[in-house]
């Protein structure tokens, strides 16, 4: 017994067990194999119609209700210690509006933090002010003092926390430092781009950026904009859409930024919390749907199915034993949902939790 044991783990491929690794029967045209794996793995399982709710996106309730709110300015999370709550909440749509014309950045900071994400968000506000919505990608500290990178999409204003002119799509590190390659001191901007983006009338915003206030109309005419984040690892790609309409991504209005290119950036190599932001915009509000900390990936127990996104809707399809995202005889536990499964034969979902 203890040679044929020695046999089965010498045979394993290298890398594939690991201290605490348990042995598992495995069915094989040659017959039964050992192979080892964990007890507990974790995963997007999920096993009624709110918990799939919850992995489909960010829910607002918990955004309003937990998250960290700011109003930011420079390295000071509490700049505008009056705009911190002017947020208000519409439970029957799930959604937040910001209810002044801040003079900080404002928003809500994510209680966890991540260096693999995508976050696709679709931003608006039915205002007729031109001014900032955006995303925090990265902030980094606790308390009074922190750093960020957020990102602006300026509906045809030249304010944000930037000197004019402005890029309507701009990524901006706070407090902002002289002598970072790359790195704009006037602007405070790191990345951004002009490309084919248009005033909320449909004028084009000059090469150089926008340098007016108030003369081209607002959100409330350009209407809903989507903006894609990818982060993996250091490299943080951003693209928006047009707004007027078009939702889709013109690779020209595209921007790529890599945190390991200077020591200020570097940062926020470590995971770090992400958030939803706004400059001076009333009533900016927001559409998760896709999120950091998800995957684009969800395993329905009840169905034996799995949920995709393409980018604009789900779908579902079920999974063969072939294809299957689970093995038999392994437990499932979901760290959004708290859920844990355990597989048993035939892909028969058992709820432990
Ligand atoms: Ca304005
Ligand atoms: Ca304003």
């Amino acid at each position: 017994m203890k040679q044929s044991v020695e046999r089965v783990l010498k045979s394993l491929a290298s890398g594939s067990w690991f201290q605490g690794s348990h042995l598992f029967g495995k069915k094989t045209a040659n017959g039964p194999e050992l192979e080892a794996g964990e007890l507990v793995n974790l995963s997007t399982v999920i096993g009624s119609p709110s918990e799939l709710d919850q992995m489909q996106g960010i829910k607002f309730k918990d955004v309003f209700n937990t998250w960290k709110r700011i109003a930011l300015n420079g390295n000071n999370p509490n700049a505008a210690p009056e705009e911190i709550d002017t947020w208000s909440f519409d439970d029957a749509t799930d959604t937040v509006h910001c209810t002044v014309n801040s003079a900080s950045t404002v928003g809500f900071i994510s209680p966890n933090a991540y260096d693999h994400y995508t976050f696709e968000v679709d931003i608006s506000s039915v205002n007729g002010d031109d001014d900032g919505i955006g995303l925090c990608l990265a902030y980094v500290g606790e308390g009074t003092s922190a750093y960020s990178l957020c990102l602006y999409r300026q509906a045809g204003s030249n304010v944000q926390p930037s000197a004019s002119p402005v890029a309507p799509f701009a990524l901006v590190y706070q407090p902002g430092v002289t002598g970072l390659p790359g790195y704009d001191p006037t602007t405070r901007k790191v990345g951004g781009v002009v490309g084919s983006l248009v005033f909320p009338d449909g004028t084009p915003i000059p090469a150089e950026g926008i340098s007016t206030n108030g003369l081209n109309l607002g959100w409330d005419a350009l209407g809903v904009v989507r903006i894609k984040v990818v982060r993996e690892g250091n490299v943080i790609t951003c693209q928006t859409s047009k707004g007027r309409g078009d939702l889709t991504y013109d690779p020209a209005n595209k921007f790529v930024i890599d945190l390991n290119s200077s020591d200020d950036l570097r940062k926020f190599i470590p995971p770090c919390r992400v958030g939803f932001i706004a400059y001076s915009q009333p009533n900016a509000s927001f559409k998760s749907l896709l999120q950091p900390g998800v995957n684009d990936q969800i395993i329905d127990a009840r169905t034996n199915s799995v949920w995709t996104y393409d980018g604009a809707n789900w779908s579902n399809a079920p999974f063969t034993a072939e294809n299957a995202p689970v093995k038999e005889g392994r437990m499932y536990k979901n760290a959004i949902t708290g859920s844990l499964y355990y597989v048993a034969g035939g892909f028969n979902f058992i709820r432990l939790n």
